[in-house]
């Protein structure tokens, strides 16, 4: 793992690795990575003008039929970490069933990824992401679904990309803190901005969720939005609809974001191992708070949420931790 980064600005995501990275595997998986991420940025940035936009099936100007957006970010993901040789399971909010890698194309690395996070969005050029989460392979596993069934405590890295005004990538390693870097379009690489990246002590008060859901929340959850919504200084609503973007804001403004079960959904909406896992593992990272409030009879932190399936769900309830803890109050109130 790396080690504690000193002064380290103005340096690239690749010599940020080989400096702080011990394991030659996890620098290669790192670029395997950085590389998908500056392909999805180039064809999210350029869908408008080589008609990416809208479904699949439609063609371009060569007559040429374009995958959605979506589609495409996939296979520069399943590509890139596949080739990579560093990896043996792949899960891909895209993909029904686990892709395992061949045999001697194998390495220690499971990957599980959403490629493009909130695509919905894309078609009215609101900003999305890709996010990332990474476990070692089990001792002796020839690579299968067991190596990815397992609580979010066991990963080893989790990020994401964030297609916004910049694109910027955050990406923590357990137990060493959350880096971020920007991407200099005209050197095409991730530039070093910050480590040990926090949530700020004074948060803003924003809260983030859709409350159009406000009728299908239990009790407790609407509780809590009534009472931040209340008196004279009420919060702030921040709503962008890219989970990416939520919590990108939230990680750096503070506040809290929402997507709790609700009667419908006794799940919520958000997926486990490649959204609730690696946002969670961020947030922690930060100095946040992450748990899944009442949840198949008890409050959970996300991060020890056992997955039963690749594509499981859960609530999530994530931000400044005391907002984080006001909301879980409310279950005992
Ligand atoms: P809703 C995007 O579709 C997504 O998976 C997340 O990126 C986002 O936070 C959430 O769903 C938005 O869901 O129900 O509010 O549209």
């Amino acid at each position: 793992d790396p080690d504690s980064v000193t002064d380290v600005k103005s340096i690239t995501l690749t010599s940020f690795i080989m400096r702080h990275t011990r394991d030659n595997n996890l620098a290669i998986l790192m670029n395997a990575i950085q590389l998908s991420c500056k392909s999805i940025t180039r064809a999210v940035r350029k869908a408008g003008i080589a008609n990416l936009y809208g479904l699949a099936g439609t063609e371009n100007s060569t007559g040429d039929a374009v995958k959605k957006l979506d589609l495409l970010s996939n296979e520069i993901m399943i590509n890139a970490l596949t080739h990579s040789h560093v990896c043996s399971v792949l899960v891909s909010e895209e993909n029904e069933d686990p892709i395992i890698i061949k045999e001697n194309m194998q390495g220690k690395y499971c990957v599980a990824f959403d490629p493009l996070d909130g695509s919905s969005n894309i078609d009215c050029n609101v900003s999305t992401g890709t996010i990332f989460a990474v476990y070692e392979k089990k001792e002796g596993s020839v690579g299968n679904i067991e190596d990815v069934m397992r609580a979010g405590i066991d990963l080893k890295v989790a990020g994401y990309c964030m297609y916004g005004t910049a694109t910027e990538l955050i990406i923590t390693f357990y137990g060493s803190g959350v880096h971020r870097f920007t991407l200099d379009p005209s050197l095409g690489e991730f530039i070093h901005v910050a480590s040990d990246v926090k949530m700020p002590t004074e948060p803003k008060k924003i809260y983030s969720c859709n409350q159009g859901n406000y009728g299908g929340w239990d009790a407790p959850i609407q509780r809590y939005v009534d009472g931040i919504t209340a008196g004279d200084k009420p919060y702030a609503l921040r709503y962008v609809g890219s989970m990416v973007s939520d919590v990108h804001r939230t990680l750096l403004y503070g506040g809290i974001f929402l997507y709790p079960a609700d009667k419908k959904s006794r799940g919520g909406k958000l997926r486990v191992l490649y959204e609730g896992f690696p946002m969670a593992l961020i947030i922690e990272q930060a100095g946040g708070m992450a748990s899944t409030g009442m949840f198949n009879g008890s409050i959970q932190r996300v991060l020890e949420i056992k997955p039963t399936s690749i594509h499981d769900k859960c609530p999530i309830i994530l931000g400044t931790p005391s907002m984080v803890e006001s909301v879980l109050k409310e279950y005992t109130a």
